[in-house]
């Protein structure tokens, strides 16, 4: 049995693996961050990491709001995991040192509040994956029915979902008179500071209307684009970091070498500069936010859909097959990208160029499922803003449809051999009632889903020409299958 790793063990690790570039013992705590999973882990922790040699005051306190599982191990190995990044020439492992303390909400309620009220720390980030918010998708605002958000607005001493969490914590914050922070949102969500703080100052006036102006005047929201694949961790991961590093770590994180990180200069106190280790510091982060969410997310997710219907388990492999091929590169090029701003320094054509290369690394095991999941949340910045941008310049529909049909068809809840789909998402309650209602009839299905106005918003449920563009994919998909749906679609049937 090889030991663990922690910080006994740094000293001793092999050459090969690269390690922190200072003492993790002499950091101090300067970010708050909710959300320890695997993305979080892979990409603000190792900007971080990497400009903590020069700057010791932003150690990373780790927070998971929903399970401990993510807090044990890392907490057994002093914070301490190793970052494998995966590419066909092989696996380079290197030990991130920047999570210096980590909490489970869950029995750390006090302690979470109280670091909130810490001046030392002028830096609170999430990554809570989109429904984490609990915004209504379609139009960004606070969903006050989530059970979460009425539980915490009737006990906010005791919160629980995020904003709640968040809120109390500034409350606290504000008594010990503890200064501005910057509240960094780093999910896949547009205008994701702007959204936070909507969210959180309409829960702070159902509080009290002095500490939503308190927050106003003291803590910023920037909105970022955040960037990189990152797999779940498997047990192979864990294989090859012992491998690696002749210890057993039981919380490593995979992911390709690609990262971009462009945050709005919108800080209200002390921060790293987290542009010496490739970040972007820029006035509007806007055009950066609509390109990935567009296109690597928009096609992230048609892929993930159509590409389980034809049997593929992996991104890769998806990405490989001709027909999905075309056609995310066909979306991108004649149906996405004339709906964005160019952002300033970067060429849309070799962006979408270089996305199905990144979608084709094998060497990562990215499951079309773990993208699947969650598409209520993700459909409305991903595949319907382009459609509105579309329909509002007059510009035909051209493959988006399809790609929405094939949420619709994923989302029913069975494959193509009739197996189960085990469909992940907050409202897979309300498909399964669907499906049951419609009784086999994929016409039917299509209109249950296409009134759901939470996903759709109201223009788009009553946007007869859209519908019936998705309706008559969905129709198909379920009559002929995937494979024939696309081949027609494409003209190459
Ligand atoms: C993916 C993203 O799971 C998903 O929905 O589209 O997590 C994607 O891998 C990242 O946004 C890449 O930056």
């Amino acid at each position: 049995m090889p030991g663990r790793l922690n910080l006994d063990a740094l000293t001793n690790l092999p050459p090969s693996v690269a390690r922190p570039a200072y003492d993790p013992r002499s950091i101090a705590v300067g970010i708050l961050h909710l959300g320890l999973g695997a993305f979080h882990r892979a990409h603000q922790a190792v900007y971080t990491d990497d400009v903590l040699g020069a700057d010791p005051r932003w150690g990373i306190c780790g927070v998971s709001l929903k399970t401990p599982r993510a807090v044990d191990p890392l907490a057994e190995q002093d914070g301490l995991y190793t970052y494998l990044e995966r590419t066909s020439d092989g696996v380079r492992a290197r030990v991130i040192g920047a999570l210096r303390e980590t909490l489970f909400a869950g029995v750390a309620r006090g302690p979470l509040i109280a670091r909130f009220a810490d001046p030392r720390i002028t830096v609170v980030s999430s990554t809570v994956t989109e429904k984490g918010y609990c915004h209504d998708p379609a139009t960004g605002t606070l969903n006050e029915a989530h059970p979460d958000i009425a539980h915490d607005l009737a006990y906010p001493d005791a919160p629980e979902s995020a904003i709640g969490i968040v809120v109390a914590g500034l409350a606290a914050r504000r008594a010990a008179a503890a200064g501005p922070l910057t509240f960094v949102c780093c999910d896949n969500l547009p205008h994701n500071g702007r959204m936070v703080e909507r969210l959180v100052n309409a829960f702070a006036q159902r509080r009290e209307a002095a500490l939503a102006r308190w927050i106003e005047d003291h803590v910023s929201f920037p909105s970022t684009m955040v960037d990189r694949i990152v797999p779940a961790t498997t047990e192979g991961d864990i294989a090859e970091a012992r491998r690696q590093l002749g210890l057993y770590d039981a919380a490593p994180v995979t992911a390709e070498p690609y990262a971009q990180w462009v945050i709005e200069d919108r800080f209200r106190a002390a921060r790293p500069r987290w542009e010496d280790a490739g970040g972007r510091i820029v006035q509007d982060v806007a055009p950066f936010e609509l390109m990935k969410l567009r296109l690597l997310n928009g096609s992230h997710s048609t892929l993930a859909y159509l590409g389980f219907l034809l049997g593929h388990e992996f991104v890769w492999q998806a990405s490989r097959d001709p027909l999905i091929a075309t056609l995310i590169e066909r979306q991108m090029a004649e149906e996405v990208v004339p709906t964005l701003q160019r952002p300033p320094g970067v060429d849309l054509g070799a962006y979408c160029e270089e996305l199905l290369a990144r979608f084709g690394n094998a060497a990562l095991p990215h499951k079309t499922r773990q993208i699947a999941m969650d598409g209520s949340q993700k459909l409305p910045q991903r595949l319907l803003a382009p459609v509105r941008d579309r329909l509002a310049a007059g510009a035909p529909l051209l493959h988006l449809p399809l790609a929405i049909a094939g949420w619709i068809r994923y989302a029913s809840g069975s494959d193509e051999h009739g197996n189960r789909i085990d469909v992940q998402d907050p409202l897979a309650d309300t498909f399964r009632a669907i499906v049951r209602d419609a009784n086999g009839d994929p016409g039917p299905v299509a209109d249950g889903f296409l009134d759901l106005s939470s996903v759709f918003g109201a223009d788009l449920v009553a946007h007869y020409a859209f519908r019936e563009a998705v309706r008559g994919h969905v129709i198909r998909l379920f009559t002929e299958g995937a494979q024939v749906t696309l081949a027609h679609h494409l003209g190459v049937a």
